[in-house]
């Protein structure tokens, strides 16, 4: 049996996405691949973390997706026939480096593209909302539209759905994409977005009671809970592909609320939570963001639905995460 290869599988998508793969095809056919070993013990002991000529029963390979040797070795010695590349640099912390920013994000695409090309690969690789723009329509964003990012990761997810494109009209790769909105959930805190505010409000109106957000309080984003999220990612991996009509990136949302209306959902549970509004440089990303998106697309092709809307999530993040938090 083939096995499923996760990039960046540390990271606040990887780490629950391994989880459900891993019940779903076993935890011998699931390789994660990320800059360091996880750093929890909670991988089963399993995690071997040397080089990627290792086999475990819950493998790990510690590399760098700009490594284009390593990422073949793995492919080839795991049998490897899809994988979720999800190794990159986010909004926030890609502007603080934007060269790296496009190194990571573009060479490290094209590589697995490129391997997808030559050994027959399936790949799920995902966009995100920061390709739209300033003068892209903020509200109910179409799926087709004006696409101008002024980020350097958003520039880089442009791109790269246009090379996924690219790669599957010229050479067949079977490449499929979400543009996923700010992903919320408790496993694993996000990793230097701009949209870690949502996740961050959770955490610390139960640790401290009050917490200071970065974006003002009208800031209107899509977002999406983290189930939904791997629920989308497998039911599209797992669609017919004559249904698949879009091979740059699917438009796909669940909610849309701004900081306030999210503190407001956080104090019908905790109703001493204070929320005080201070934007840093990550107000104007957010700006340039939609407010609401269009995915009917993604409705008709593959049957998306979100199951959880603002309360129903802010309901399961605080009873997750009511025990852990301190
Ligand atoms: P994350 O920052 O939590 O995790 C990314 C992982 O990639 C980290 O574990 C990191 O160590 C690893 N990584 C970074 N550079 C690497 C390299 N050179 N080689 C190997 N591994 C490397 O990110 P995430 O939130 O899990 O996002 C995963 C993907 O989903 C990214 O492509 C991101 O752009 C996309 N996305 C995420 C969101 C969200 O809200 N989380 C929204 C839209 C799109
Ligand atoms: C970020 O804020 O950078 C991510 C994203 C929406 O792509 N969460």
């Amino acid at each position: 049996m083939s096995s499923i290869l996760v990039t960046g599988a540390n990271g606040q998508i990887g780490s629950e996405l391994v989880q459900t793969l891993r019940d779903r095809h076993g935890d011998e056919h699931v390789v994660r691949l990320d800059l360091r070993p996880p750093s929890s013990t909670s991988v089963n002991g399993s995690v071997n973390g040397q080089n990627a000529t290792s086999r475990t029963a819950a493998p790990f390979v510690v590399a760098d997706v700009r490594d284009r040797d390593t990422l073949a070795e793995t492919i080839e010695r795991y049998d490897i026939d899809t994988v979720y590349h999800l190794a990159s640099l986010l909004s926030a912390n890609g502007e603080k480096v934007p060269d790296r920013t496009w190194d990571v994000n573009i060479n490290g695409l094209k590589h697995v593209l490129d391997l997808a090309r030559d050994h027959d690969l399936r790949i799920f690789w995902p966009s995100s909302i920061a390709v739209f723009g300033p003068s892209t329509p903020r509200n109910d964003t179409p799926q087709n539209t004006i696409l101008n990012p002024s980020t350097m990761y958003g520039v880089t997810k442009r791109s790269g759905e246009l090379l996924c494109q690219y790669y599957h009209q010229r050479f067949g790769v079977d490449v499929r994409s979400l543009r996923y909105p700010g992903l919320i959930s408790y496993a694993t805190l996000p990793g230097g977005g701009t949209t870690d505010y949502a996740v961050d409000m959770y955490y610390e109106a139960l640790r401290s009671g009050s917490y200071t957000c970065f974006v003002r309080a009208d800031t209107r984003l899509p977002m999406m809970y983290m189930p939904d999220a791997i629920r989308a990612t497998l039911d599209l991996m797992n669609a017919d592909a004559d249904n698949i009509t879009i091979r740059d990136s699917y438009n796909i949302t669940a909610m849309s609320f701004s900081a306030e209306e999210l503190a407001d959902a956080i104090r019908a549970h905790l109703p001493d939570f204070t929320c005080d509004f201070e934007p840093d440089e990550r107000q104007q990303i957010a700006d340039a963001w939609p407010a609401t998106i269009d995915d009917r697309i993604a409705r008709r092709d593959w049957n998306w639905k979100p199951d959880f809307n603002l309360d129903a999530m802010t309901a399961d993040m605080l009873a997750h995460l009511r025990d852990t938090v301190q």
